[in-house]
């Protein structure tokens, strides 16, 4: 910008066609770059989506006529994008009746601040590649059928804040891993098959404010006795628990 104005002012002292040669090769070049800067992982979100679209069932059509790669990204149903870069940060694709597994690829929307696909039939594992994902802050999973175990890498995963996978199948034991989501404010578990007992140190999240684990086959204590809460679960206000004690 201030290079043109510079060069329009230097109009006077300087021949027309050189000035306007000039101008055309700074800008030019600039174009060049910043394109290329931002298609490439444009290209690549589009391309993760395209996969993701490409692996599930859609009854209802909501992404076959939607999600074409004639139209930009950023436009297309349930995808959000960040207003310079045009790159996916939100993709909400609650309640659409989709069925199938979470391809590798969505790892590659490497932007993504929220993941919301809540309400349909996703089965499965959620892909480890997810683990890249290290600008979430919501992970809204809930009321599908994934299964297997919680999966342990979401610990790395430590901006999240809200951490939903209520009514799905995962089974097995609470990760201790869990631990490490220091920025984690709600976490839901409830209506899944875990079992074993809750790792006591994950009352000591100082961000947490709400645990519900109900409709699970959970043991152990929590520390409920308000004189035994470390000053930081303090604000645990929401504790909901059906498990046996
Ligand atoms: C896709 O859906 C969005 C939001 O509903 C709409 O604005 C857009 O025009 C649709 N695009 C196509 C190609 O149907
Ligand atoms: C996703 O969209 C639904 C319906 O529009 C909305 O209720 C929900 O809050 C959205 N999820 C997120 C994480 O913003
Ligand atoms: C995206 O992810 C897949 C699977 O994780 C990988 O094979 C692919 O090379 C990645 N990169 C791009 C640019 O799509
Ligand atoms: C583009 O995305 C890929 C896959 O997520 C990542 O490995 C790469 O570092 C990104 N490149 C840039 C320039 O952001
Ligand atoms: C938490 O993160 C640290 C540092 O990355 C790691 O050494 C530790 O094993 C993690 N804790 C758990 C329980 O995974
Ligand atoms: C609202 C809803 O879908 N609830 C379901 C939660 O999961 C249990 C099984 O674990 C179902 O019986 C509920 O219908």
């Amino acid at each position: 910008m201030f290079s043109g104005l510079f060069l329009v002012i230097q109009l006077k002292i300087m021949n027309i066609t050189t000035c306007f040669l000039l101008l055309l090769v700074l800008s030019s070049q600039c174009l060049i770059v910043c394109l290329a800067m931002r298609t490439k992982n444009h290209t690549t979100d589009q391309f993760a989506l395209l996969r993701f679209k490409d692996q599930i069932v859609d009854p209802k059509n909501v992404l076959r006529n939607n999600w074409t790669s004639s139209s930009c990204v950023c436009k297309w149903v349930g995808v959000s994008c960040g207003v310079i870069h045009e790159r996916v940060t939100a993709l909400n694709l609650s309640n659409m009746d989709l069925k199938g597994t979470i391809p590798p690829h969505v790892g590659n929307l490497s932007l993504l601040h929220s993941l919301d696909l809540s309400n349909n039939h996703f089965y499965g594992h959620p892909p480890k590649e997810l683990r890249q994902l290290h600008r979430l802050r919501i992970v809204q999973l809930s009321f599908n059928d994934f299964n297997g175990e919680i999966p342990s890498w979401l610990g790395n995963l430590r901006r999240v804040k809200m951490l939903l996978v209520r009514n799905n199948s995962f089974t097995g034991t609470i990760p201790q891993a869990l631990v490490n989501m220091s920025n984690l404010e709600t976490l839901d578990l409830g209506s899944n098959q875990l079992f074993g007992h809750i790792p006591s140190s994950i009352f000591k999240l100082s961000s947490l404010e709400e645990i519900i684990l109900d409709n699970n086959e959970l043991s152990g204590n929590i520390p409920l006795n308000i004189g035994e809460i470390p000053q930081e679960i303090g604000n645990l206000l929401n504790l909901e628990t059906k498990n046996p004690i």
